[in-house]
């Protein structure tokens, strides 16, 4: 089953997404997900000049060897063009090798271990009457885990939170990379106070779990923002209202920070989004200093990686969390989906609707009810590209915001 084509489509239904297109020889053609978020074209780059002409007359069945001669082979290791590019490549693989066997990813990964994936929405509010509201407009969307990003006193725009306040829980709301007016194309910058959010998100999630009881489970991103011990804080103060977990609590970079958080506080822990390899999650791992792996397939490295990576933090007790965005595509959420089915050791997914727009583009058939998303019996991971609408969507340069403190310092956003 020889590679005959891999074309790279970069396409901007609402925000940016990279795709790669393998087709063999059979007619066969797999989809991969290379989206990384603000540096599109690096790794459309990467792919079109770098990747693609290796690929031809590759045989399309040899995954593993494949990932291995993208990976060793390039003798640059890691970082996130790369890894996103070898992902986009892996996941495309799979998508044919499950197509060609006529049975969906999952089934090549051993088979369901559940009937679907339970899911997370996003709500958010400027303040704490707008956060309810959005918490029932998700509940009423069929949600049954929820995260809870606010906004904070005194300052003006905050991470996680929709401009509109996603009053009405509008799941289209939010999407952090933004273009700047006229000009050439620069990052938002944002302001930020943390001992501010300290003072005031544990009182966010006292009235939420007024409101709503007990049981709902509820999520927080920190989004890197806290040193260890402002962390370490937060974890305990959030402790009576029982958080699923607390995600990025402290700089990715520096994963034996969490050492300080975890003596601390019983809050589970997830981290991993911006990590680029499974091996950035060595002592994380064997030091049980994280509750859940966060990372997504397609920064990861693809279906391969991310399942030597589940099996390993497995091994250790440790749960899935995989990261899903917006600007993870359609292709890269249904990679995720397969995975979250056939794991054991499944957490949550986190499931952000994408536009209308970019379901016109990605035709998917994954399904989301009760709670639970299914990403459906079709051959392969079940998603399709229709390239006439791609095109309809040219690239449009598109930053996430920059970060600076109230005295101008810039800090991690
Ligand atoms: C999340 C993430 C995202 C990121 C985004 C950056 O938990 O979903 O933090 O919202 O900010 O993926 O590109
Ligand atoms: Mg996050």
């Amino acid at each position: 089953m020889k590679i005959t084509a891999a074309d790279t489509i970069v396409t901007s239904p609402g925000r940016n997404f990279v795709t790669l297109r393998i087709t063999t020889e059979d007619g066969i053609t797999g989809l991969g997900d290379g989206t990384l978020n603000g540096r599109e074209l690096a790794v459309a780059s990467y792919l079109s000049d770098h990747v693609a002409p290796l690929l031809i007359g590759r045989d399309a069945a040899r995954i593993e060897d494949t990932w291995q001669y993208l990976y060793r082979g390039a003798y640059w290791r890691r970082g996130p063009v790369t890894m996103a590019a070898v992902a986009a490549v892996d996941t495309a693989l799979w998508d044919i090798k499950a197509k060609a066997a006529g049975m969906p990813l999952y089934q090549l990964l051993g088979g369901a271990s559940r009937t679907g994936a339970l899911a997370y929405g996003h709500a958010s509010g400027r303040d704490v009457p707008e956060i309810l509201d959005s918490v029932r407009a998700h509940l009423a969307q069929g949600y049954r885990a929820i995260r809870i990003q606010s906004g904070i006193p005194g300052l003006d725009s905050v991470y996680g939170v929709a401009a509109s306040g996603a009053g009405g829980g509008d799941r289209y709301d939010y999407e952090p990379a933004r273009r700047s007016g006229d000009g050439p194309p620069r990052p938002v910058e944002e302001v930020w106070d943390t001992r501010a959010y300290l003072r005031h998100v544990p009182r966010v999630f006292e009235a939420v779990r007024a409101e709503f009881g007990p049981e709902l489970p509820l999520l927080h991103d920190g989004h890197h923002r806290m040193t260890p011990i402002q962390a370490a804080r937060l974890g305990k103060d959030l402790e009576p209202y029982d958080l699923f977990w607390l995600e990025d609590a402290t700089p990715a970079e520096d994963p034996t920070a969490l050492r300080l958080v975890r003596q601390h506080t019983t809050t589970p822990l997830a981290i991993g989004e911006v990590f680029n390899s499974p091996h950035d999650y060595g002592v994380l791992l064997s030091e049980r200093l994280i509750d859940y792996v966060r990372s997504a397939v397609t920064h990861v490295g693809g279906v391969t990686a991310m399942r030597k990576l589940l099996d390993l933090a497995a091994l250790y007790g440790i749960k899935s969390g995989i990261h899903g965005p917006t600007d993870i595509s359609p292709v890269g959420m249904a990679a995720a989906l397969h995975l979250d089915l056939a794991v054991h050791n499944f957490g949550i997914q986190e499931y952000m609707r994408h536009s209308a727009g970019t379901l016109e583009v990605f035709r998917t058939s994954y399904r989301f009810g009760e709670g639970l998303l299914h990403p459906s019996d079709q051959p392969g991971l079940g998603v399709e590209l229709d390239e006439t609408a791609a095109a309809r969507f040219p690239y449009a340069p598109a930053y996430l915001p920059v970060n600076r403190l109230t005295d101008g310092t810039v800090h991690d956003w």
